[in-house]
């Protein structure tokens, strides 16, 4: 590839830039590529999806503030298309591809998405540059550069965004870029400084870009972890987490996470399990973390079992309302909730269940509606909506007053209920 002549193209926006994979990650890239002014090509799978992003319309859960309508407009002038034909990237002068790369039932990547996509553009990419965003396993992106032509011009750029942020962490997160050649992660960064405003492009190696994206998620999950450990230690010790964890962060250097039900989401559920896929040793603390955060859901319920036992309800007769769906707090986001399994728990213990959530189209009734005449109560997700609700008042609607709150969000115990909260042994 042709270093001066590809940074021209960047420079007039004469560059042709295919976008594999039009989910959270490549949709929002890709429209905000063509919001600078390039020609983008969006390239999925999903029929659905790519006859919804050529007329313009949001085809993701995720609730964004601009997207959607930078969308229609790029496309209506002309920017953005979207197909499911390879042939699209003949001529590309950059593909990149945003794939899902999940993890399979026996917790080892599951590459199927992405050996398709490279296989869909691997004739096509001698002469472009080829980005993979998509987080990989250590020595992924030597793989990759074997399934290509020899010489190809490579780099790995993994994403950085989350739900409900996505236009803004693309623009605004630092980005670490892993270049398979020197040239290469500089050509990357040529055209990431055409979408970041006021931030770092930082280059290095691919490995390193590997290993760097899977452990920041990695420890993240463990941070999470050492706040679940924190709520049972204080649940058997009868201390309130929440008090402690606020006393200990006024301590420099100290920053406690949140304590919860389980961790959710697409990334922190699998970055670690892509990270150790590539050791001969287990990474114990890593393992440990996972498991502990596994087994958060079962807490949850566990608690809710004992509230109805207290209450004198048997779980065979109880309805039980999961407040939220959502894994992440003012989000629509579903993927890999906690919600969705302690649903599963509440009724293999019996119980029926209702859900509300405010931010999930097909949940977001209303919450009256939703206690109507159940037995209790669990909130999973801290949606800024729960935060002020009536507990007295909603209680009038309940047939059993009982309460469950996994997330600190109800910090009295609401008068004539039986309360338990995650971490509060008192
Ligand atoms: N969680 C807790 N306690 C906390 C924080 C999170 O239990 O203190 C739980 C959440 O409830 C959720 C899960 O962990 O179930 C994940 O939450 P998250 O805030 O980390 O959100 P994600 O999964 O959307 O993570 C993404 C990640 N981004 C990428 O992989 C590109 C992560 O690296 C970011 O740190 C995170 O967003 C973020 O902070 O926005």
């Amino acid at each position: 590839m042709k270093s001066e002549r590809f940074r021209a193209s960047l420079e007039s926006k004469e560059a042709k830039i295919v976008v594999v994979g039009l989910g959270y990650v490549g949709l929002p890239l890709a429209i905000a590529l063509a919001d600078e002014g390039f020609r983008v090509w969006g390239l999925d799978v999903c029929e659905d999806r790519v006859g919804a992003v050529s007329v313009g319309d949001w085809p993701l859960w995720s609730q964004e503030l601009d997207l959607p309508a930078m969308l229609k407009r790029v496309v209506e002038d002309g920017y953005l298309d979207a197909t499911t034909d390879y042939a699209t990237c003949k001529d590309a002068d950059v593909i990149i591809v945003c794939v899902p790369t999940p993890i399979n039932e026996h917790k080892d990547p599951d590459y199927e998405a992405l050996w398709d996509a490279i296989t869909g553009i691997a004739e096509y990419a001698r002469k472009a540059l080829v980005i993979i965003e998509s987080t990989l396993a250590p020595y992924t992106t030597e793989g990759v550069a074997q399934m290509l032509w020899p010489g190809v011009s490579l780099a790995h750029c993994p994403e950085r965004v989350s739900p409900g942020a996505l236009l803004y962490n693309l623009r605004h997160m630092p980005r670490i870029i892993g270049g398979y050649t020197a040239e290469a992660g500089e050509l990357a960064a040529a055209l990431y400084l055409q979408v970041i405003r006021d931030t770092e492009l930082y280059i290095t190696d691919c490995l390193t870009a590997e290993i760097g994206k899977a452990f920041e998620n990695a420890y993240r999950d463990v941070q999470i972890a050492l706040a679940n450990e924190l709520a049972k230690i204080c649940q058997d010790l009868g201390a309130d987490v929440w008090e402690v964890r606020e006393l200990v962060n006024t301590c420099p250097g100290r920053n406690v996470l949140m304590p919860g039900p389980g961790v959710g989401g697409a990334c922190l559920t699998k970055d670690t399990w892509l990270l150790v896929s590539a050791l001969g040793e287990p990474a114990e603390l890593l393992m440990t973390a996972r498991a502990i955060n596994e087994a958060m859901p079962v807490q949850a319920v566990d608690l809710v079992l004992e509230a109805l036992r207290q209450a004198k309800i048997a779980p065979a007769n109880a309805t039980v309302t999961i407040l939220a769906v959502a894994y992440r707090a003012g989000t629509s986001d579903v993927r890999g909730s906690p919600a969705i399994q302690v649903m599963t728990r509440l009724i293999k213990a019996g119980c029926d269940v209702r859900f509300y959530d405010p931010h999930v189209d097909g949940y977001n009734g209303d919450i009256v509606t939703a206690l109507d005449e159940v037995d209790a109560a669990i909130i999973v997700t801290d949606h800024p909506e729960f935060a002020g609700l009536n507990w007295r008042n909603l209680g009038n609607l309940m047939r059993h007053r009982v309460l469950v709150d996994t997330r600190g969000v109800v910090r009295e115990a609401p008068d004539g209920f039986v309360f338990k909260a995650l971490g509060r042994g008192r």
